[in-house]
């Protein structure tokens, strides 16, 4: 996991303590120091998935923060470095800081017939339904019930997929026929949710690609009819730089509010995470850690910078 960007980083860090070393004269990190070696870093952040636009701003960055720094003899170039690198990360995930609190939110709407109602999209097979199963579980292990809108009435059987999630995690489902219109069934739903006093609403829709014109007319459609408090898009922590055009494409589109990182276990490059912090700049709610319901884990950027730079 991330494995990729953190040899990326660490290299780095190597690389300018080796060459200060070899100048013991330099006391002082200089821009031409580091030129060559910011060269390095960016071909191999892009190498581990970071889009061309983050890795040349994070170069930027570390350039400004490190040339010119004074490096007393005796210290730990690499140790410098790393830290300069520690902050210019955080600084770029934290664009992405969590500040939506989806379960918080669902349990104070708990009763009140008013449901949190969550609209999930994304591009064919990023991880949607399964992340609604996940966020399902959550809400009602925390005892704040959501109700599952099946509104991908497109492939089949994915609201058969869909209604084994609700039956195993113990969550209701409304259903359509299959080619029935999706923003029927959302609405459906939401009516469903309201008058049994239910907290959530998740809907699930289809995958499509941000390409498809129909498609994402739809996907307009179900969001204004079912006026979410919140799109969520999912994106494929292996889908790399592609995953950002998603993002920037579907938020034209339809506006999304947050996203969510699904596969990042699956992932050895790691770099989607930083790209879509920084093209998206907004938040990321979580980040799909495996197949099962508990493997979703709330986006912190200081764990992150842990993962990569201890
Ligand atoms: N390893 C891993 N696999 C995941 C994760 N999230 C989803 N998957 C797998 O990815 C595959 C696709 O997941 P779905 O949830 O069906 O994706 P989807 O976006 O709903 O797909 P469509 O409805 O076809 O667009 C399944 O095999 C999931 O088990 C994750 O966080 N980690
Ligand atoms: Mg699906």
């Amino acid at each position: 996991m991330l494995g990729r960007l953190r040899d990326a980083l660490r290299r780095f860090a190597e690389e300018v303590a080796s060459s200060i070393a070899e100048k013991a004269a330099y006391k002082t990190i200089t821009e031409e120091d580091l030129r060559p070696l910011l060269d390095d870093l960016v071909f191999r952040l892009v190498e581990a998935d970071v889009g061309i636009d983050a890795a040349e701003a994070i170069a930027g960055m570390v350039s400004e923060r490190l040339s010119g720094s004074k490096v007393p003899r005796g210290t730990d170039v690499r140790k410098h470095v790393e830290e300069t690198l520690r902050s210019v990360i955080l600084e770029v995930l934290s664009a992405a800081r969590p500040t939506i609190d989806l379960l918080g939110e669902a349990r104070r709407r708990c009763g009140t017939g008013s449901p949190l109602v969550v609209l999930f999209l994304g591009v064919n097979g990023v991880g949607k339904t399964t992340t609604i199963a996940k966020i399902a579980y959550m809400l009602k292990k925390a005892g704040a019930t959501p109700v599952l809108a099946a509104a991908d009435t497109f492939r089949a059987g994915a609201q058969e997929q869909l209604a084994y999630h609700a039956s195993k995690i113990g969550v209701p489902i409304v259903k359509g026929s299959y080619g029935a219109d999706p923003a029927s069934i959302a609405f459906d739903a939401i009516r469903y949710a309201s008058s049994r006093r239910l907290c959530a609403v998740l809907i699930d829709t289809a995958g499509r690609m941000h390409v498809d014109k129909n498609l994402v007319d739809e996907l307009k459609k179900i969001a204004r009819v079912s006026k979410p408090h919140y799109k969520i898009l999912v994106v494929d922590s292996l889908t790399g730089n592609d995953a950002v055009e998603q993002a920037l494409r579907f938020d034209e589109a339809v506006g999304v509010d947050a996203a969510v990182i699904a596969k990042i276990d699956a992932d050895p490059k790691g770099g989607t995470v930083l790209s879509i912090a920084y093209a998206l700049k907004r938040p990321i709610l979580y980040l799909g850690t495996g197949q099962r319901y508990g493997d979703l884990k709330p986006f912190n950027p200081e764990e992150i910078v842990e993962t990569i730079l201890s």
